[in-house]
């Protein structure tokens, strides 16, 4: 799809949502799908046939039963590897979600290898979970230094340059700002933490759902991934990688799964990527994301991609000529992803999603879990439209009717 093109009236991929023939969601405006997307019927059988036919546990029984379910989830994650073009699944850790994958990080960097007077530099456009991970290592006198953004919301290069120093171990940031929709360029931002000597960890959790992420090709040497909003089920995620990095790092998580032997005197570590997963893992949780990779690709994420731009597109501009709209974030669609943040001039952004979810457009107001990125903004909460692959220019009409019954309202 080129960029002018305007989105369909309905999305042909609606009806692979269960969710919206569901009766009362006939005429669902989901516009939430930052905060997790819905799941396509191919995702919940994947999930309900394990459950119902081989369910059992994984890499224990060797019995045919928990062999299927060990074929199937190790398949999930040779999925999961080939989608992000890892080198080998060694390098894709199962995890609750991008908020445990920056959790395990920080924690084993911090228990293990940074030092008092170590920085990390992230930016101001960040979620809080690729932020209070780090700064919960204050108590070792590592510091957290912030890099700031430009008038258009984009991360402010000099500013970032000025903050890395000699002292940064580590430069995490997010590929796509969950409230600006901003893309970083962070092939760029990779390349000039590594020539600082810095590990450089991306936070996509944003990003794996709406485009072509491919880990090679970026150089990350970790990043962090959500399943539940790229289609599929709560609870599961992947913390990506390097293997000569991962190999390095500690785990954090002991028990059972994770080890090589466990002796009185000491215990030693299982090859990766079962190192860093601990106890019995989101089974059905990673047949479903191996699904929803299979889903997703069926499709192809640059046709997600330039299906989701064609949204914002459109919105922007349907937003743009309302004279009471304040919209956050770059003004080119070409540089952000699919989610528009704004205001209504002189109503708080809970009335606004109020208003909106009684007119059945489900968006989301407040601080989305990014309040120094709110201070920035001096607002002290925005409504968020969030864009997926089964919304149409129909559900942007229906976000535009409920605008103007706020204004109404509030006239
Ligand atoms: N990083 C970013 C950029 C995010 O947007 C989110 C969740 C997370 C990390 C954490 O992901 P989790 O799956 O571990 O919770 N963002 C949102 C949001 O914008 N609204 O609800 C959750």
């Amino acid at each position: 799809m080129h960029l002018t093109e305007i989105p369909p009236a309905k999305s042909p991929y609606r009806e692979d949502f269960p969710i919206f023939s569901s009766p009362g969601n006939e005429n669902l405006v989901y516009l939430d799908s930052a905060a997790t997307s819905q799941k396509p019927a191919s995702v919940i059988s994947a999930v309900s046939s394990f459950e119902e036919e081989f369910n059992s546990n994984v890499h224990r029984g060797i019995y045919p039963l928990s062999q299927k379910a060990t074929d199937a989830f190790e398949a999930s994650r040779e999925k999961f590897r080939s989608f992000v073009n890892a080198a080998s699944p060694e390098e894709i850790v199962f995890v609750r979600g991008a908020t445990e994958a920056l959790n395990i990080i920080s924690l084993s960097l911090g228990l293990h290898s940074l030092k008092e007077g170590d920085e990390v530099l992230t930016t101001v456009m960040e979620h809080h979970s690729n932020i209070v991970p780090w700064q919960m290592l204050s108590w070792k006198g590592v510091k957290v230094k912030f890099a700031g953004l430009d008038s258009s919301g984009r991360l402010d290069m000099d500013d970032f340059m000025e903050k890395l120093s000699g002292r940064t171990r580590v430069v995490s940031v997010s590929h796509v700002s969950n409230v600006l929709g901003t893309v970083n360029n962070i092939r760029e931002i990779g390349r000039i933490a590594h020539d600082n000597g810095s590990l450089f960890i991306v936070d996509a959790a944003q990003s794996v759902p709406h485009m072509p992420v491919d880990v090679r090709q970026i150089d990350c040497d970790l990043m962090a991934v959500s399943g539940h909003k790229m289609c599929a089920p709560t609870g599961i995620g992947v913390l990506y990688g390097k293997a000569e990095l991962l190999g390095r790092m500690e785990p954090v998580f002991g028990g059972g799964e994770m080890i090589s032997e466990v002796k009185q005197s000491g215990s030693s570590w299982a090859e990766l990527p079962y190192k860093f997963e601990a106890g019995t893992q989101n089974i059905s949780g990673a047949i479903g994301l191996g699904a929803a990779v299979d889903y997703l690709r069926g499709i192809g994420m640059e046709k997600i991609e330039a299906y989701d731009r064609s949204l914002v597109s459109y919105a922007m501009e349907r937003m743009s000529e309302h004279p009471d709209i304040e919209i956050y974030g770059p003004r080119d669609p070409e540089e952000r992803s699919g989610l528009i943040s704004f205001n209504l001039k002189g109503v708080h952004g809970h009335d606004v999603a109020e208003i909106l979810g009684r007119e059945g457009v489900a968006t989301r107001s407040g601080h989305h879990c990014a309040q120094p990125l709110m201070n920035w903004l001096e607002q002290p909460s925005t409504t968020r439209a969030s864009f997926y692959l089964y919304n149409g220019r129909d559900d942007v009409d229906a976000l535009m009717r409920a605008i103007d019954r706020v204004r109404k309202v509030f006239a």
